[in-house]
């Protein structure tokens, strides 16, 4: 007969073998994904379905905090550079990830550029990334298109818990977001 002791060390074994297996097999999808397109097509192509390294996933898509300050549109040029778009904010929980992305990374909740305009006509927002605009975070007062000219989503608006339209020109840190099943190019 096997003593207690024993019985609860092998389970544990067991659990730790399992998950082992299971991070080894995932690992394995990942880098097979990105042979088995590549292979087979003239244009090679790669999928993800995991983020990047440096990137925090958060249900299928990924996002990314930087700290360089760009205006608005060289930011999201910036974005576009890596494969993503300023990043759009679904709902509630999309909205208190990204707040936590820029916490994790800088240890306060700094004015930064998210992907909501109204550049095309004043008060119609969109998502740059196509997201239908639905959920909105906006502070009191805001938006106002201060001076007429306020056409660009800012989080943490004097580092309060929402947004406000800002002058697109400014220069802020930016989040940048994309999905784990967009190509990589
Ligand atoms: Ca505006
Ligand atoms: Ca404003």
């Amino acid at each position: 007969m096997m003593r207690e002791t024993d019985r609860v060390w092998l389970a544990q074994m067991l659990i730790l073998n399992i998950t082992m297996k299971l991070l080894t097999v995932s690992a394995l999808l990942c880098a097979m994904l990105g042979l088995t397109t590549a292979a087979g097509q003239h244009h090679v192509e790669k999928r993800a379905i995991c983020c990047p390294h440096g990137w925090n996933k958060y249900g299928y898509r990924c996002f990314r905090y930087y700290s360089n300050p760009l205006n608005w549109a060289e930011a999201q040029r910036a974005c576009e550079s890596v494969n993503a778009n300023l990043a759009s904010v679904r709902n509630i929980r999309d909205y208190y990830f990204i707040r936590k992305v820029i916490y994790h990374a800088t240890h306060a909740n700094g004015e930064t550029w998210i992907g909501g305009s109204d550049g095309q006509v004043e008060r119609y927002w969109f998502w740059i990334d196509g997201t239908r605009f639905s959920y909105t975070r906006w502070c009191r007062t805001q938006p106002d298109n201060f001076s007429g000219n306020q056409n660009c989503m800012t989080m943490n608006w004097l580092g309060k818990d929402c947004w406000d339209d800002q002058h697109c020109g400014i220069r802020h840190p930016y989040v940048c977001v994309k999905n784990m099943l967009s190509f990589l190019g």
